[in-house]
């Protein structure tokens, strides 16, 4: 039998040849959107749809060299909840993270019965299957980016999603019990139930480690970086992603690398520019933009001032899996 037939009789047969691979151009690509058109899709989404409409109102980002998702791991979504409202308890198996752009101490994300504030550049976690519902107590509009490994765990079959019986799960801890049970000095009585507890990350103490840590060297590729870890063990924020907030000094450029990583990024404060795969994108406050697996990337903070950089990874996911590396690329 020749070669070309073999082929044919093997498609017939729903069967393929090792020769017959296909080695193509990778399918993902870098996208940026602008914080204006997603701002202003949200505000639509505010007049047009009622928050009970499914339960959540959010505005997804939809990278085009992908079927779906911003990336084909890591999701983010824009959420809004306007004063009064309440977004009602569920729990899935994706983990999340919720990054606050817009907040108040009187809007809260409930995890497990217990109430987190929402402030400006707070962090919150809702580890998988974790009851979780949000609530705008506050006279103001509240948006926050809402992060997901639900990508990863739909592709692997393990993506499920249940309603809790109420709209809203009461409240059995008191205020700050997780940043008690879990700071630097411990009960020994307490521990966590989970290895992956859910926890605020205040941004007042994000911020100022950030300005303190000013002045040193920082990372080579990322300027000062931080990872929010794990306030348990100390490994990265959730099992599958972990979180990291950037600092780049004014004018500040980084060294070129690439990493079988997928990184999302949030221009949480200034302006600059990343070049990934040899494109440029310029970013403003706002921005949100995709460095997808093994694509080299540096950052330039294109003004006088500090920039900030919010970023989810999926790097603990390919770690544990053996499938991360690391090159530089300068
Ligand atoms: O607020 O709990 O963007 O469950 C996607 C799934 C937000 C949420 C999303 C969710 C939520």
């Amino acid at each position: 039998m020749e070669i070309a037939e073999l082929n044919r009789w093997l498609a017939e047969r729903n069967l393929g040849g090792h020769w017959l691979q296909e080695h193509g151009p990778e399918k993902w690509k870098p996208y940026l959107w602008k914080w204006s058109e997603v701002y202003e899709a949200l505000c639509r989404a505010g007049e047009a749809v009622p928050i009970d409409k499914s339960g959540r109102r959010t505005i997804q980002l939809k990278n085009p060299s992908l079927e779906r998702g911003m990336t084909h791991t890591i999701h983010i979504s824009v959420q809004l909840v306007k004063p009064g409202e309440i977004a009602r308890a569920h729990r899935h198996v994706a983990a999340a993270i919720r990054y606050v752009l817009k907040g108040s101490d009187k809007a809260f994300t409930v995890v497990e019965g217990e109430r987190f504030p929402m402030q400006e550049g707070d962090l919150i976690t809702t580890p998988n299957w974790t009851w979780h519902d949000h609530y705008n107590g506050s006279g103001e509009p509240i948006i926050w980016l809402d992060g997901l490994d639900v990508r990863l765990a739909s592709y692997l079959g393990a993506q499920f999603q249940e309603d809790f019986r109420q709209e809203q799960q009461p409240i059995e801890k008191p205020d700050s019990y997780s940043a008690k049970v879990l700071g630097h000095a411990r009960p020994s009585w307490i521990k966590p139930s989970r290895r992956v507890p859910p926890f605020r990350y205040r941004w007042e103490e994000t911020y100022s480690t950030l300005l303190a840590l000013k002045q040193s060297e920082g990372d080579p590729f990322d300027g000062v970086r931080l990872e929010y870890t794990n306030p348990y063990h100390g490994g990265p924020t959730l099992t599958t992603f972990s979180c990291e907030i950037q600092l780049l000094r004014g004018g500040e450029k980084t060294k070129a690398h690439r990493h079988t990583s997928t990184t999302v990024y949030h221009a949480f404060r200034g302006k600059g520019a990343t070049e990934i795969g040899g494109q440029t994108f310029q970013w403003d406050q706002g921005d949100l933009f995709v460095v997808p697996p093994w694509h080299s990337h540096r950052h330039e903070n294109l003004s006088k001032d500090d920039s900030i950089l919010f970023s989810i990874t999926d790097r603990p996911a390919l770690e544990v899996l053996a499938l991360y590396r690391e090159e530089p690329l300068e």
